[in-house]
């Protein structure tokens, strides 16, 4: 439909303006809605978005106007480094993953040589490290991951060469949820000194709470490992946009800040991609994570696996589909058909309002905490039916 703006700009009361909102939003899909299991975001936590009202006007870019929210956000990644067995860290609440991916390859492009321009990455990373790439002038060098969707180690070292900058590993695939061997990976990049980059987004706030769950899987900051990407807005419970990017100290950490000389007394030293950020953005990742704990989201990751083991169980007992991996190692679980293309039942469930992720060889239903028990076992039945 063609967008024709309006001749007279008549002010519109704020209460029909936003009866107008609620109707223009209608039809979009929401995740108290039952249908979305492919996403790999949730609703914020209620305490999130009770923070991020409260600091809706905060610029923490300028963080001379609010130390306080700077504290917050020094807190807050210490806290999530701690998670990770560094508390050494230094970081930022950006906004996703891909700004935090672009920043670790930034801080390795400054920190190498101008010949080195290789990444080496899984062939299942995420495509912001395309955008990354395209941006830097990086060349990607994709690695074949295993069967069960981990990166191939001695491939990865055997492409290792002169102009190899950085290697990337994955903490929870974008397909799968498949998790590398983190601690290999920190001895390859030791062993030839190179930059290593974990990119966490799905695994941050899952890995750091498994075992006390009582799955197998753990966090941990190896030797090596130069950065990590984690995202509040996917596993956190935390509002979009809030991702975070963790450099193993303060020191790796300021590779990318510019000076800026007119704000904050001149002292301010900027090292994201943008200017002006998010204070709310901020205030409620601070208050999820505290309000959360440990024991919190020990208990959503519980609660996530559960529902994983279920949604395993009940697709082995349907014939015309299989699960990619029998054991998932987070709580995503990739699936594809077996009498059909895996796209052709993908658009039937998708004719019954089930929204899923899918490529070629599966799709993905991500067992996020607004999806129930109740709703899987109404997208079974759809299942059952468009593959039978
Ligand atoms: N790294 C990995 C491993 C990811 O899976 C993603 C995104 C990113 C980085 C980039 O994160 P941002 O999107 O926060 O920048 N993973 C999801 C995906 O592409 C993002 C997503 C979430 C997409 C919810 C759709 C959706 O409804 O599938």
């Amino acid at each position: 439909m063609v967008y024709t703006p309006p001749t007279r700009k008549a002010t519109i009361s704020g209460r029909d303006v936003l009866q107008e909102l609620d109707r223009r939003l209608v039809g979009d899909l929401s995740f108290d809605g039952g249908k979305i299991l492919g996403s790999m975001c949730s609703s914020p936590h209620p305490v999130a978005s009770l923070a991020f009202s409260r600091a809706l006007e905060c610029n923490i870019g300028d963080e001379g106007l609010v130390p306080g929210l700077a504290e917050l956000e020094r807190e807050s990644c210490t806290l999530l480094g701690s998670w990770w067995g560094n508390s050494e860290v230094a970081g930022r609440i950006v906004t996703g993953g891909t700004e935090a991916n672009i920043l670790a390859l930034w801080t390795a492009k400054i920190r190498a040589d101008s010949e080195k321009v290789e990444v080496l990455l899984p062939s299942t990373a995420h495509y912001s490290f395309d955008k990354a790439a395209s941006l830097m002038g990086l060349s990607l060098v994709r690695i074949p991951a295993d069967a069960s969707g981990r990166v191939r180690l001695d491939l990865l070292e055997a492409a290792v060469g002169t102009h190899t900058l950085a290697v990337i590993g994955i903490a929870g695939t974008t397909d799968w949820g498949a998790v590398d061997d983190v601690e290999a990976l920190a001895a390859i990049a030791l062993r030839h000194g190179l930059y290593f980059h974990l990119d966490a987004s799905f695994g941050g706030f899952v890995l750091p709470f498994l075992s006390q769950a009582g799955y197998p899987g753990g966090a941990s900051w190896p030797e090596g490992l130069s950065s990590l990407t984690a995202d509040p807005h996917k596993m956190g419970r935390g509002p979009i946009p809030s991702g975070m990017i963790l450099w193993k100290d303060s020191i790796l950490a300021r590779t990318t800040a510019t000076d800026v000389h007119y704000l904050s007394g001149g002292r301010l030293k900027q090292n994201t991609v943008v200017g002006t950020r998010s204070g709310a953005a901020v205030a409620a990742v601070w208050a999820v994570m505290n309000h959360l704990g440990t024991e919190g989201y020990t208990d959503i990751v519980r609660e996530a696996m559960e529902l994983t083991s279920f949604l395993i169980l009940a697709l082995a007992e349907i014939p015309g589909v299989d699960c990619v991996l029998p054991r998932p190692a987070m709580n995503v679980v990739g699936v594809r058909a077996k009498h059909m293309p895996t796209p052709l039942l993908v658009t039937k469930l998708r004719e019954k309002g089930w929204a899923l992720s899918s490529w070629e060889h599966s799709f993905r239903i991500v067992l996020m905490p607004h999806v129930s028990r109740a709703s899987l076992q109404l997208f079974l039945t759809d299942l059952q039916e468009a593959t039978g």
